[in-house]
C-alpha cells in the first residue's frame, strides 16, 4: 500500500480523495493555487505545496510543478481527481517515468479513449454495441454521403477530438451534409488542433446512460451498475440517478456484463465510465471517460462500495476487493450538483459564504469544500457541492430529497438550489419520464 498520495485537485474532490486516504491510513499532501490557501482541503491534509498562482494553467495543470511537490514532499502516488489532469496520458506517462503511480488507468489507454474515433474502434472490437456509422475519419464529402445514405438521416458529424459535446454538427438532409462537414471540421481544427471527424446517426431523444466497470489491470473486470445523466444543460450534468429509472435487472446485467468483460479484455486498471445513448431500449457506446467522475457517489449509496478506496487499492497492486457476485443495487440514489450560479441563467454566482447549512439524517450525504464564511474564488468551476440522497426505492429517495432540499441553507451567493426545489415537485421528474432534452426545454418554458 502506499505510504503518502499526493491529491492533484480542489474543492469538493479534493476532500472526497483526502478522506478515503484518511480512512486507508495513508499520508496526504495536497498541492493548491495561492487563489486556495484558504481551502478546506488544505487545514485537513498532512502535507500542503502552493504550486502557483489562481489560473488552472499556472498551477493545477502544471505538470511540473505538481511532479516537483511529489519529489519534495516523497509522495509515493498521485490521485488527479476529475477534470485537470485527470484524463491527461502525457501526465500519467511522465509519473510513471518518475516512479509515481498515477491512481488512474495506463497513459496508453488514456490515450485510445481521448481520440473518439480510436475509443469507438476499440469498443466496437470489445463486442460494445455503439451508434452506426462511419468505420473511422471520414475524409472527404463524397464519402460522407456514401456513410449517410447507408445509415439514414438525420446524421451527426462530431470531431475525434473532441468529446462532452464539442465540436459537432447535426445534418437532417443531404442538402446540410457539405456545411456541416466543413464547419465541423474546420470548428475542430481550430479547438484541438486536429480537424479528424467521423459521422453517426443522429438520435433524437436517447437518454445518457454510464456505466461503471472497473479493471485490475490484469484481466479482471467488474461493473457497479449504470447512471443515468439525462437531467443536463449545454453538457453540464444537473442530476444524475442510480440505477436509471429506464433499465430494468435484466437489461442492466446485460449490459453490465458486456462492459465488465470489454474492461477485461481491455487489461484496464482502475475506474472507468462507458457511456451510452440509450433510445428504444438499445444501448448505443458514444465515449469512454478514464477518470473517477463527479456523479460516482450514486453508485457508491446503491452498491454500499467506497470507489476511491478502490482507486486506491487496485493502483497499489492489490486487485479488486469484489468479484461480480458481490456487488449487490440496493434502492435508489439522486445526486444534485450544488454550483454557485444563477437557478435560471447559469451565471456564476462567487463571492463570500455567510451563511451554509447542511441537510443530515438517514440516506444523506454532502460532498463539500465550503463553510460558512468561505470565499468561493472566481478562477474555477462553480460546482460548490453535492446533495446525494438515498432511499429504499425511487419514491422514498424523491420524499428525502424534498425535505433534504428544504434543509440546505446556502447564504451570500445565487445556487441552483432553487431550481432542484422546482424539479423535486416535477411530474415527468417524478415518473423519470424524460431525456437528454427534457432540462433545456423545461427551462425555456420557465423563462
Ligand atoms: C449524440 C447525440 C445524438 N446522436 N450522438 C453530446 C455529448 C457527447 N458526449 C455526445 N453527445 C451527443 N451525441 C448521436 N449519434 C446527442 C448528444 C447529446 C447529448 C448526449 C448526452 C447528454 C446530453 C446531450 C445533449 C445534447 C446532445
Amino acid at each position: 500500500m502506499f505510504q503518502k498520495i499526493l491529491i492533484a485537485n480542489r474543492g469538493e474532490i479534493a476532500l472526497r480523495v483526502l478522506r478515503a486516504c484518511k480512512e486507508l491510513g495513508i499520508q496526504t499532501v495536497v498541492v493548491h493555487s495561492t487563489a486556495d490557501a484558504d481551502a478546506m482541503h488544505v487545514r485537513l491534509a498532512d502535507e500542503s505545496v502552493c504550486i502557483g498562482p489562481p489560473q488552472s494553467r499556472d498551477s493545477y495543470l502544471n505538470i511540473h510543478q505538481i511532479v516537483a511537490a511529489c519529489e519534495i514532499t516523497g509522495a509515493d502516488a498521485v490521485h488527479p481527481g476529475y477534470g485537470f489532469l485527470s484524463e491527461n496520458a502525457k501526465f500519467a506517462d511522465i509519473l510513471a517515468a518518475h516512479n509515481i503511480t498515477f491512481i488512474g488507468p495506463s497513459g496508453d489507454h488514456i490515450r485510445i479513449m481521448g481520440d473518439k474515433i480510436e475509443a469507438k474502434r476499440t469498443a466496437k472490437r470489445l463486442g460494445i454495441p455503439v451508434v452506426p456509422g462511419s468505420d473511422g475519419a471520414i475524409s472527404e464529402e463524397k464519402e460522407a454521403k456514401r456513410v449517410a445514405a447507408e445509415i439514414g438521416y438525420p446524421v451527426i458529424i462530431k470531431a475525434s477530438a473532441g468529446g462532452g459535446g464539442r465540436g459537432m454538427k447535426v445534418a437532417r438532409t443531404e442538402a446540410d451534409l457539405e456545411l456541416a462537414l466543413q464547419t465541423a471540421r474546420s470548428e475542430a481544427g481550430a479547438a484541438f488542433g486536429d480537424d479528424a471527424v467521423y459521422i453517426e446517426k443522429y438520435l433524437e431523444k436517447p437518454r445518457h446512460i454510464e456505466l461503471q466497470v472497473f479493471g485490475d489491470g490484469a484481466g479482471r473486470g467488474v461493473h457497479f451498475g449504470e447512471r443515468d445523466c439525462s437531467l443536463q444543460r449545454r453538457h453540464q450534468k444537473v442530476w444524475e440517478e442510480a440505477n436509471s429509472p429506464a433499465l430494468n435487472a435484466e437489461e442492466r446485467a446485460r449490459i453490465g456484463g458486456i462492459c465488465a468483460k470489454a474492461v477485461a479484455d481491455l487489461g484496464y486498471s482502475g475506474a472507468g465510465t462507458i457511456e451510452f445513448l440509450y433510445e428504444d431500449g438499445e444501448f448505443y457506446f458514444i465515449e469512454m471517460n478514464t477518470r473517477l467522475q463527479v456523479e460516482h457517489p450514486v453508485t457508491e449509496a446503491i452498491t454500499g462500495i467506497d470507489l476511491v478506496h478502490e482507486q486506491i487499492r487496485v493502483a497499489s497492486g492489490g486487485g479488486l476487493s469484489v468479484r461480480q457476485e458481490d456487488i449487490k443495487f440496493n434502492g435508489h440514489a439522486i445526486e444534485c450538483r450544488i454550483n454557485a450560479e444563477d437557478p435560471r441563467t447559469f451565471t456564476p454566482s462567487p463571492g463570500t459564504i455567510t451563511h451554509f447549512h447542511t441537510p443530515g439524517g438517514l440516506g444523506i450525504r454532502v460532498d463539500s469544500g465550503v463553510y460558512s464564511g468561505y470565499k468561493i474564488p472566481p478562477y474555477y468551476d462553480s460546482l460548490i457541492g453535492k446533495l446525494i440522497v438515498h432511499g429504499r426505492n425511487r419514491v422514498e429517495c424523491m420524499m428525502r430529497l424534498r425535505r433534504a432540499l428544504d434543509e440546505f441553507v446556502v447564504d451570500g451567493i445565487k445556487t441552483t438550489l432553487p431550481l432542484f426545489r422546482d424539479l423535486v415537485g416535477n411530474a415527468d421528474i417524478a415518473n423519470g419520464d424524460y431525456d437528454i432534452h427534457w432540462l433545456e426545454k423545461y427551462l425555456a418554458k420557465e423563462d
